[in-house]
């Protein structure tokens, strides 16, 4: 019996380590444990051995037994991490390989947005966020713009249910600005804005602005005419005619408009510029004192000016589009041009 289960224990030891599939194992597992199996049919033997020995027979078998199903446990393993490492041997990825080429194109308002971000960056404005959705305070009351006042009513507004509203304007980031910080100071804050307005071929509910601040010791209206001419020249590549007009903003005092001449039809009058010639294109004007009282800054040490201009008039009149409308309208034939 011991020589049986000797040459057993051989036997195993020799086809486990040859195996190299879980089916292999399986079957190696069915040969000698199973209901015929070789360790079975001997345990079944043991029915002729003395008493004595049966004893120490069956010790020694169930060790055995012990042991092969032990093995068998550890290979299976074993050849599952073997699996699992030749899978992932597979799966390498190159990671020097050069990415795919960006599907579609880049949305003009995203393209312009930044270069007037790179081009007031290097005449050393910081570029500020603002939320979309602002409290009342900062979108009107804090650019003296009180409750009942008539102003309110030029930026019709987006109220949400929770006393919130959708920024009419990129003005609120003005008093967010100017909390943070202590003059001198300049920034710009680009960004969406929204008002609950018909649309037309100059006017979107939703749209682009880019605010401008700057704050300074003897800021005048020479420094504002300055930043503006800059701009537009920089983002036309070209002499744009511009005009400056007197306007009434309360948040600036005094307060003036910067139109371009239409770049649709060259200032003959057509639909975009509403046969005027002029496309509107910015508010702007020297800081009101109250604005600056409400952003802890006293105005009779410093002086600034501000600005507040709608991007996509500007890329329509940088590409000749001839109705904002296109911006939002999705259509690829339009989108694939830039
Ligand atoms: C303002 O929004 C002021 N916050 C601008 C300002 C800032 C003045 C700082 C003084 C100091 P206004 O409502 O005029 O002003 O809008 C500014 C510009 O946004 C307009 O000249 C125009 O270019 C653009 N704009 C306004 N409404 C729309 C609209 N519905 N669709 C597209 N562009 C618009």
């Amino acid at each position: 019996m011991r020589e049986k289960l000797e040459l057993l224990t051989k036997e195993f030891d020799e086809m486990i380590n040859a195996a190299l599939k879980k089916e292999e194992i399986e079957n190696i597992r069915i040969n000698i444990l199973g209901k015929k199996g070789t360790l079975t049919s001997l345990m079944k033997d043991m029915r002729d051995l003395s008493v004595d020995m049966k004893k120490e027979v069956g010790q020694l078998i169930n060790e055995i037994k012990k042991d092969i199903e032990k093995r068998i446990s550890e290979k299976i393993e074993f050849i599952k991490n073997e699996e699992i490492n030749l899978k992932l041997q597979n799966e390498w990825e190159d990671i020097s390989w050069p990415a795919e080429p960006v599907q579609g194109t880049i949305h003009p308002v995203s393209i312009v947005r930044k270069e007037l971000e790179e081009l007031f960056s290097s005449m050393g404005f910081e570029i500020l966020d603002g939320p979309e959705m602002e409290n009342e305070y900062n979108n009107f009351n804090a650019l003296n713009i009180p409750d009942d006042h008539p102003a309110r009513d030029t930026q019709d507004t987006f109220w949400l249910r929770n006393g919130m509203l959708l920024r009419t304007h990129t003005s609120p980031v003005q008093i967010r600005g100017m909390a943070g910080r202590k003059p001198p100071f300049k920034f710009i804050a680009p960004g969406k804005t929204y008002r609950n307005e018909a649309t037309d071929a100059c006017h979107e509910h939703t749209f682009h602005q880019i605010e401008g601040m700057v704050v300074d010791k003897g800021i005048s209206i020479a420094n504002l005419i300055y930043t503006l001419k800059v701009i537009v020249s920089n983002i036309f590549g070209k002499e744009v005619e511009v005009r400056l007009r007197p306007s009434y903003f309360p948040f600036v005092e005094p307060g003036f408009e910067l139109d371009f001449r239409c770049q649709i039809c060259g200032g003959t009058g057509c639909p975009v510029c509403k046969q005027t010639g002029w496309i509107e294109y910015l508010g702007c004007g020297m800081i009101h004192p109250e604005v600056l009282k409400n952003g802890g800054i006293d105005s009779r040490e410093f002086q600034g000016f501000a600005f507040g201009g709608g991007v996509e008039r500007l890329v329509m009149m940088k590409y000749g589009i001839n109705d904002i409308r296109h911006f939002h309208g999705g259509d690829l034939r339009f989108l694939k041009q830039f």
